[in-house]
């Protein structure tokens, strides 16, 4: 698993991934089956209600998207159902690269039949018979797991032509990504899987109105379909008393760096960050906290004063960052944090697809002064990245434009007195 040094190099572009996520055995805390004849237990009941009345109880519990951006997910359900055209496609986003993210790797390979049936109901509820899941290249044992699961659904007439009823059929087709971060965007999905170069769309239109092949299309993360599965079969009301305080359900976080032991936790939602850390044993030997980033790549660093924060979208939000992925990536005292965050902004300027001219130059221009600047001191390099910045918010088509120089200009901002960042400021460290 992931230690500092693995994850910058990672981020340089090496293309190793890191070892296999660690930390729960099956069945994991979220699956309420305890064994396969059990599985799609919660199906079986909810086939037979409304589908408005599935869209409610995911509504009561407050599930938001879990691929970086809360999207309320009964919202996104209930534009999809009322969204009219053809084809219908629910597609279940398993391209999992934003850097320090390896939980949906985890469901993926231990619970595979959550994933399959939170898109039998998302089928259901607008109306769907194909399905779709996306998975990122390099997850091999996913693979093998998701077919013997799908093989598994066909075989007991969870998926095929009574799926959703009778008379009302319904398939998951797995496609494999053609490899790449921005392929995960779901507008840039929808482009690959129709055959074409994978770059983002302008939205709007959304996918829920104008998705795969111009027809309604729903798109969850797997965590969110993993999620829906929990929720609908223990119902809403114990989703809720999961959290912790106002907080509700169980969120997978994905815990790197200069942890004792990096692995998947299964947490309340509340739980301060400082605990987590405590769960992977501790802050490595020979470290302290110096600095954490909870969602990946695109949520900044915060400093170790903040480790009290309870882990919510909104309690991040307002601390000065975001739960995005929820990928936790410690960073202990003595690291080079200039180091880490410009590798940060190199892994994007690397993955930008290249359609908008200011993400694609703007990133490398921006990397390059920085790289420059920790190398040999000169000026403050703070100014013309704010500018270059503020270009790329105002031109960018998808996120990665705009969060490309995030990574620096906020270390730059929260970490005043971090001496290998004193270089990019114009004083020697
Ligand atoms: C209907 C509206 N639907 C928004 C839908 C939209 C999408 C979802 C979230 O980027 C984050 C981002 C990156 N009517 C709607 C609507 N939707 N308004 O809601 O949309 P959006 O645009 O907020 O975010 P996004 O483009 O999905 C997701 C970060 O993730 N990121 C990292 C991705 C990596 C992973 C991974 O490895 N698992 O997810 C990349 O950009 O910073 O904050 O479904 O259609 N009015
Ligand atoms: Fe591609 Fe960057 Fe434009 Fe996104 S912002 S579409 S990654 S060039």
């Amino acid at each position: 698993l992931p230690d500092v040094e693995t994850l910058t190099t990672w981020l340089e572009g090496s293309g190793a991934l890191p070892s296999r996520p660690t930390g729960l055995t099956t069945p994991l805390p979220t699956d309420p089956y305890a064994d396969a004849d059990a599985h799609y237990g919660a199906s079986r009941h909810w086939l037979t209600q409304p589908p408005e009345t599935v869209i409610d109880a995911i509504e009561t519990a407050g599930l938001q998207g879990l691929g970086g951006a809360a999207f309320p997910t009964a919202r996104k359900w209930r534009f999809t159902r009322q969204a009219e055209g053809n084809p219908r496609t629910v597609i279940c986003n398993a391209d999992e690269s934003e850097p320090g993210t390896f939980k949906d790797r985890l469901l993926l390979e231990q619970a595979p039949h959550l994933v399959i049936e939170g898109m039998l109901m998302g089928a259901a509820v607008i109306e769907a018979d194909h399905g779709i899941i996306y998975l990122r290249h390099e997850y091999e044992t996913g693979r093998r797991a998701l077919e013997t699961a799908l093989e598994a659904a066909r075989a007991r007439g969870i998926l095929g032509p009574d799926a959703r009823g009778p008379g009302l059929a319904f398939d998951i087709e797995l496609f494999v990504s053609p490899g790449g971060y921005i392929l995960g965007e779901e507008t840039a999905l929808l482009e690959a899987l129709e055959g074409r170069r994978g770059e983002p769309r302008h939205k709007p239109p959304f996918p829920v109105t104008a998705g795969l092949h111009g027809g309604p299309t729903l798109i969850n993360n797997v965590e969110t379909l993993a999620a829906v599965s929990s929720i609908l079969a223990h119902g809403p009301d114990w989703w809720l008393a999961q959290g912790r305080g106002d907080y509700a359900g169980l969120k997978y976080v994905s815990v790197s760096g200069d942890v004792a032991e990096p692995q998947v936790l299964c947490l309340p939602w509340g739980t301060t960050v400082a605990e987590a850390i405590n769960q992977c044993g501790g802050m490595a030997e020979g470290r302290s906290l110096m600095a954490f980033s909870p969602g990946g790549a695109s949520t900044p660093f915060l400093p170790a004063a903040a480790a009290e924060t309870p882990m919510a979208f909104e309690t991040l939000r307002e601390a000065g960052s975001g739960l995005g992925t929820g990928a936790l990536f410690i960073v202990g005292t003595g690291r080079n944090l200039a180091e880490v965050v410009i590798a940060q902004a190199r892994f994007f300027r690397n993955e930008s697809c290249g359609k908008c001219v200011p993400c694609r130059t703007g990133s490398t221009k921006g990397v390059a002064m920085a790289t420059e600047a920790a190398r040999q001191s000169g000026a403050d390099i703070t100014p013309a990245l704010q500018q270059l910045h503020q270009t790329l918010m105002r031109t960018s088509i998808c996120g990665l434009g705009q969060v490309a120089l995030l990574p620096i200009l906020d270390a730059l901002e929260r970490f005043p007195d971090e001496p290998s960042l004193q270089a990019l400021r114009g004083a020697e460290s």
